[in-house]
């Protein structure tokens, strides 16, 4: 008999995904952990039930994440990362040379565990010596950084339920934006376009009361809610996000960039009228 996996989105739409074998399940202190082997998308990574990552699709997660705040910076050096256990967002930031520094803060050490054990491709760079593992809080760990210390700050959460919540607050983007320098980046995931107006608004305005400048962009990722997510830069001064640096994207192209071009990296800012509206942009 076919096992089928179901995301819930709980107003009438499901994911499903025709699963092979289960590799993993149990409960950390902080939620439920499930590795699913599917049919179409490899192996598939759920926290409290919900799709995290799969080995098809992570890139487009990844790469936006860290590429276009990195590029968006003139030389990124200081980095933490918060939350982004799986390892995904460290490994492409890996590939910058001028970062010095990432801390990984990840409050739950057996997403660490799990993922460098069924994904290893994924989490591969949690070793690197430029890597340093926190297994603790995101939001105490900003809270008690040194302020105007850092150039780039990459939220990796989860979505604003469960353990993710107070990673969306706009008390959490405050702590956020003291610890980075002047012209220093923030970039959160932040959910998916055909989300409730109520959820994308909260936290669109939560961002803005950190940082003056905000900058949502999206992109498809089919094992999402309804397929298409966001991400939203945020800083102090001013981007334009045209000027971003195409050497040095160049060169990061060379190391096997599946989704992002030249084109793409303005491309991802074209927002659909419904989404702006959405989030009263
Ligand atoms: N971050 C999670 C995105 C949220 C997905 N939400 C959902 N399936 N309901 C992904 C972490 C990858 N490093």
């Amino acid at each position: 008999m076919q096992l089928w996996y179901y995301e819930d989105y709980e107003d009438g739409v499901k994911l499903g995904l025709a699963a092979k074998e289960v590799l993993f399940r149990d409960k950390s202190d902080f939620q439920t952990v499930d590795v699913i082997e599917t049919e179409a998308y490899g192996r598939m990574l759920l926290l409290d039930g919900l799709v995290m990552t799969t080995d098809k699709d992570e890139f487009v997660y990844h790469e936006l994440i860290s590429h276009v705040p990195a590029l968006n910076h003139k030389k990124p050096e200081r980095v933490v990362v918060i939350g982004g256990g799986d390892g995904g967002t460290v490994r492409e930031l890996l590939k910058h040379p001028e970062i010095k520094e990432i801390v990984l803060c990840e409050i739950d050490g057996m997403v660490v565990e799990v993922c460098e054990k069924y994904f290893p491709e994924i989490a591969k760079g949690i070793r690197d010596p430029r890597v340093k593992l926190n297994i603790g809080d995101g939001i105490a760990y900003m809270a008690e950084h040194e302020a105007n210390s850092l150039d780039l700050v990459v939220v990796d959460s989860t979505d604003p339920i469960g353990p993710g919540e107070g990673l969306f607050s706009g008390a959490f983007y405050n702590s956020v934006a003291k610890a980075l320098k002047s012209d220093g980046l923030m970039v959160c995931q932040s959910e998916g376009l055909w989300h409730p107006p109520a959820v994308l608004q909260r936290i669109h305005k939560n961002v803005s009361a950190g940082f003056a400048h905000v900058y949502p962009y999206i992109a498809s990722i089919p094992t999402y809610p309804k397929g298409t997510w966001s991400w939203t830069m945020a800083s102090k001064n001013a981007i334009d996000v045209k000027k971003f640096d195409k050497a040095r994207l160049k060169k990061i192209e060379a190391t096997n960039l599946k989704y992002l071009n030249e084109d793409l990296m303005t491309g991802v800012f074209a927002l659909p009228n419904f989404f702006k509206a959405k989030l009263k942009f």
